[in-house]
């Protein structure tokens, strides 16, 4: 049964257990309630007194919000900030040596490090970022593996004003160019080398090479963090310089540099419905806000919770669950280098145990495959710290849901299942753990503030039942501020003309039923969820195109076990239709180069060859044929439109 079809059948309810209402931030419908009803009644004060209490101002602001540019709105404009200042500084005159993060390394090896010393490499290595002379408003790509480093990278970042755009370790060299370019990046923050199932990756290398591909001439510094013996090829005397060189002598003071509200805080490239990855800008205080906020309310943080977030900081969810709303709430957090499955599928139940982690958030993907490795494993470890659970990034079915709250969960913690995007900064929709009963696959009531509907093309709401279009009808502070370039694409692509420009589009289809429960659907545009991972289906085919032996391509996504989706290509080769072992040959050259080209998990899964793609008169590739021969489904589509019904056949036949 598909994720959609047994999602539509489920109607089991679970009621937040006494013992964790009982001691909740939000303990309970009423209180929920409450707080949905003072936004809904006062709005801007809501937001205003949120960003008061959880934000330390250098200088308070005296307006909300500005809407008279929209959809381009400002809050809390004129108000001054430094966001590693709350993440950090406020801290320490109560919690010094509190711990802030517990690293674990691929191999095994532990290390704490506490606010106070957090805060003594934040400034170091601020202080050093500021004797290259990067300074506030300057773009610094990071592109490290996961280590307290990358967390102190992006906070120095935020100390002295800079923009960083953390790139994913596993995005190949020709991506980190793109986005170099994009950003007009003056600095490089990498590592020589990560390490991920005992395997070693070259990071610094890929780094090189997308600087050799061109056009990175804004590029002045590469900073590299020696994470392994092993030294740097191709070191550049001048441009390149080590991190403990650099930190070496510096001062363990480094005073905030005070950003406007509004500044940017970084850019986080994601895919879109075009070729073009879009650069999403955050704003320093609305971010901080929707991270801290969400971060308190919906994992329901205490002082003595152990957190520990799956993600990687190249994704939104460690920038915002990993890097600021932890550190902003001053918690302690599990911090992990490697892969769930090295040295074997133990490894995150070990974890958990040898850590005592409290809240545990991870992504189905990684729910499903840790059942198919070994559903049994978590019971032979003491999970018992465990208090809640979480998951993000696409649809749960309700069997890994079940699993994930019989056997990893103990029947006791309730699961968060919480949907957000990279545009929104923060969770948009999850059960609040303490009030809302939840629903296995579903992401269940928007959080108090936040103005979610599902509606029509024409902007109309439709009735519970009734599948539409997911939209947020009011602003709100964590939103994303524009595409970093491309301000006419942010508008076009967020806020259509449809809905008179007022409705944030999110993308995604939904249902909702009649508790007012919202049911994720997928992607309405051109976007694939591989494990959790946007991919657009062009960005795919102009990579494949780009090869020499490629004529035309067709890229579409099929359901897929363990990944919710798989990406299926269908390929016109400039030469004649390959077959037999020649076809496999060309299919794996095809896949390497699209890894070469973007990254491992673009890679096609199956690839199809065909004389043609089977277009409309009009010459409009037909994709939803092409999906549905990606699932092996019958043909029922009317197909007489086609120019070359042969070629179906050809498509059916994997390589
Ligand atoms: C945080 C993150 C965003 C897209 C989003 C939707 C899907 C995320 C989900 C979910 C169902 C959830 N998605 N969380 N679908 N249930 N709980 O993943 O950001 O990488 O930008 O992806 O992921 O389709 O539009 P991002």
């Amino acid at each position: 049964m598909s994720t959609l079809d047994s999602i539509l059948k489920e109607t089991r309810l679970f009621p937040p257990p006494d013992e964790f209402k009982h001691q909740a931030t939000i303990p309970g419908m009423d209180a929920y309630h409450a707080l949905c009803e003072q936004a809904d009644d006062h709005y801007l004060s809501f937001w205003g007194d949120l960003a008061r209490q959880l934000i330390s101002w250098k200088k308070p602001f005296s307006r909300v919000l500005d809407d008279s540019q929209a959809p381009f709105f400002k809050w809390f404009d004129d108000g001054t900030l430094n966001v590693s200042y709350n993440c950090l500084d406020r801290h320490l005159a109560q919690n010094a040596n509190k711990i802030a993060i517990i690293f674990e390394a691929d191999d095994g090896t532990v290390t704490r490090v506490s606010y106070a010393e957090l805060h003594r490499r934040v400034c170091q290595f601020a202080n050093g970022l500021k004797s290259l002379d990067i300074g506030k408003g300057d773009r610094v790509i990071v592109y490290m593996p996961m280590s307290i480093e990358a967390v102190v990278a992006m906070q120095a970042c935020a100390r002295i004003g800079a923009v960083h755009s953390v790139v994913f370790g596993g995005f190949s060299a020709k991506s980190v160019q793109e986005r170099i370019i994009d950003a007009g990046a003056v600095a490089v923050i990498t590592a020589n080398e990560g390490m991920r199932g005992g395997k070693s990756v070259p990071l610094k290398t890929a780094i090189d090479d997308a600087i050799a591909l061109g056009g990175c001439e804004c590029v002045r510094h590469v900073v590299v963090y020696q994470r392994t013996d092993n030294g740097s090829a191709n070191w550049q005397d001048g441009r390149d310089c080590w991190w403990h060189k650099l930190v070496e002598k510096q001062p363990e003071q480094c005073e905030p540099t005070w950003v406007g509200a509004e500044d940017p805080l970084f850019i986080l490239y994601t895919s879109g419905s075009t070729g073009k990855p879009k650069g999403i800008q955050h704003s320093s205080a609305g971010y901080l806000l929707g991270a801290i906020n969400s971060f308190r309310w919906v994992f329901d943080i205490k002082p003595n919770d152990i957190f520990w977030c799956t993600a990687d900081v190249g994704w939104i969810t460690g920038h915002s669950y990993v890097c600021y709303g932890p550190l902003g709430m001053g918690a302690t957090q599990l911090i992990f280098e490697g892969v769930p499955t090295y040295p074997d599928a133990n490894r995150f139940w070990q974890m958990i145990a040898r850590h005592k982690v409290t809240i545990f958030y991870t992504a189905p993907t990684a729910i499903r495959s840790l059942i198919k490795l070994g559903a049994d494993l978590p019971r032979q470890h003491d999970l018992s710290s465990l208090r809640l659970l979480g998951t993000v990034g696409e649809p749960i079915n309700p069997e890994a849901w079940i699993w994930y709250h019989e056997t990893v969960g103990g029947s006791r913690c309730p699961i968060v299942d919480t949907w957000w995007q990279t545009e929104t900064g923060s969770v948009m929709i999850a059960p609040l753990p303490g009030a809302v009963a939840t629903k296995p696959g579903s992401c269940t009531l928007p959080l108090p503030g936040i103005i979610a509907d599902i509606v029509d093309e024409s902007g109309a709401p439709v009735e519970p039942g009734k599948g539409g279009m997911l939209v947020i009808k009011k602003p709100f502070p964590s939103l994303v501020r524009t595409i970093w370039n491309d301000p006419e694409r942010f508008k076009k692509t967020y806020f259509p003309e449809e809905f008179n420009g007022r409705y944030y589009l999110a993308g995604d289809s939904a249902n909702r039923d009649e508790h007012g429960y919202f049911w994720i659907m997928g992607r309405i545009d051109d976007v694939l969820n591989v494990s959790g991972h946007r991919l657009g289906t062009m960005e795919i085919e102009s990579a494949l195109v780009a090869n020499p032996l490629v004529a035309e391509a067709a890229v579409v996504g099929k359901p897929h076990d363990i990944k919710g989706e798989a990406v299926v290509a269908f390929v016109v080769l400039k030469g004649a239709r390959p077959a037999g072992e020649e076809a496999k040959k060309i299919a794996e050259q095809l896949k390497t180069w699209v890894a070469h080209e973007i990254g491992k998990i673009a890679q096609p899964d199956d690839i199809r060859f065909g004389d043609n793609l089977p277009k409309t008169r009009s010459g409009k590739i037909m994709r939803r044929l092409l999906r549905a021969i990606a699932r092996g489904e019958e043909i029922t589509q009317d197909t007489s439109t086609l120019e070359n019904p042969a070629i179906l056949k050809q498509l059916q036949e994997p390589a």
